[in-house]
């Protein structure tokens, strides 16, 4: 009886007027819970042996650690779990980090191991824009009736793509080539040209002939299969388990996966969310880390376009190039295609504005720093190198299964399921 009376006071209730609660909506929800002021702390684990904290340093246990920022979803900076780690000094030498010398050649598995076969190969993503796996503006050229190209600005056709990398497996030193190449030829090209000459056929294109120094394959070792273990093995010598540990007693399970991330400030990873906790330790280098909380989901649209990656070929002195296709995958995804960091008036921007109302942290992450990245959060990392040491900046990341009973994973799940097309495939 009483649920029905105010619910019929509801009803008749204007929110100008007398004590009623003002309406929930999603912006007032947003106010409420203050998002924009989710602070990102340092804290330092009681455990580790390294140096005095700053006064705002929070020190905590595992449990405390849980108690704070698992069981509330909330990232921060963890200092002092990686700052004894030998690879923030080591892995600032080339020679030492790349294996350029013979005597850091290893395949068994440690730098101690003799005989040194060569050095081991490791997986490289390969791209021409330095974005791997983002909605990506490809634009088609028509054929002209000789043949040749027709110009980009008289009969052009483009498709936002979903674009993964060319993956090529090459000598460890070899990536410091890559980058050395890319450092020295890349140019960003958005949106990336790509023609149909010669063919009728979608599916069979060719690209322009684009002038090579466009298409300089900007390298990013960024394979997310526990590489740690299965390609970079020879690096645990230099780091310890401190991480690995502390996410094990935190989450109550050993870690997933380890990856290993070389990478260089060409590259950007854009806006995702994993269905993992994941604590990231930076070894060289700055990562910025653009952060927006999972109850943000419904202002993030997603598009739904075709997908397809960069084909490279092997040329003269063990460099590469793009091939003169893409190949499209059976399939199509859902991707965030705006970028957070674009302008307001960027056309993506205009067409997705609710992007503009969420409420990002940033985090910026340095060696001997590990960010707590919640399972969901999504992110987008950029990374700069320092400039007393340009070549690149490398991290290593350890993923934990997240907790799948709770009431913020099914909710997820269910925005995942019934929220992920943007607005103009939900008008059709
Ligand atoms: O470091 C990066 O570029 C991306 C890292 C990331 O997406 C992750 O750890 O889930």
């Amino acid at each position: 009886m009483s649920d029905v009376s105010s619910s019929q006071q509801q009803d008749e209730c204007s929110n100008d007027c007398c004590a009623c609660p003002p309406k929930l909506t999603y912006d007032s929800l947003c106010d409420l819970l203050s998002l924009s002021s989710v602070p990102i702390i340092r804290i330092k684990d009681k455990g580790s042996h390294a140096g005095p904290t700053d006064n705002d340093d929070m020190v905590v246990t595992p449990l405390e650690f849980y108690r704070e920022f698992v069981a509330k979803s909330k990232p921060c900076i963890i200092r002092g779990l990686a700052d004894d780690w030998s690879a923030i000094t080591k892995w600032r030498d080339d020679a030492y980090l790349f294996q350029t010398e013979p005597q850091h050649y290893k395949n068994a598995g440690s730098r101690d191991a003799q005989p040194a076969a060569g050095p081991a190969s490791v997986t490289v993503s390969l791209t021409p824009n330095g974005r791997a796996d983002c909605i990506t503006d490809v634009i088609f050229l028509q054929p002209g009736k000789d043949g040749s190209s027709v110009s980009v600005e008289v009969d052009a056709e483009s498709e936002r793509l979903f674009m993964a990398p060319a993956e090529v497996k090459v000598p460890f030193p070899t990536v410091l080539s890559l980058i050395q190449q890319a450092r020295l030829n890349a140019v960003l090209v958005a949106p990336l040209s790509v023609d149909l000459c010669g063919s009728a056929a979608r599916r069979k294109f060719r690209p322009r002939a684009i002038d090579p120094a466009d298409l300089t394959p900007i390298p990013y070792c960024q394979t997310q299969n526990n590489c740690l273990e299965t390609e970079f093995p020879w690096l645990k010598d230099d780091i310890t388990s401190s991480v690995a540990s502390f996410g094990e007693e935190v989450f109550g399970s050993p870690c997933d996966a380890a990856n290993v991330w070389i990478g260089t400030s060409m590259s950007v990873t854009s806006m995702h969310q994993d269905w993992y906790e994941n604590i990231y330790a930076v070894v060289r280098g700055v990562k910025q880390f653009t952060l927006i909380p999972p109850w943000e989901a419904p202002l993030l649209k997603k598009e739904r376009v075709r997908s397809a990656k960069y084909c490279v070929k092997a040329v003269a002195n063990g460099a590469t190039e793009f091939e003169k296709h893409i190949e499209f995958e059976d399939e199509e995804i859902d991707w965030i295609g705006v970028d957070v960091e674009d302008s307001p008036e960027h056309d993506v921007m205009l067409r997705n504005p609710e992007i503009l109302k969420t409420n990002p942290l940033q985090a910026e992450v340095t060696p001997g720093e590990a960010l707590y990245l919640p399972a969901m959060w999504f992110h987008r990392v950029a990374q700069t190198e320092v400039p007393s040491d340009d070549t690149c900046v490398v991290a290593v990341n350890y993923w934990f299964d997240m907790c799948m009973d709770g009431p913020l994973y099914h909710l997820m799940k269910y925005v995942a399921a019934n929220g992920a097309t943007s607005s103009e495939n939900n008008d059709e």
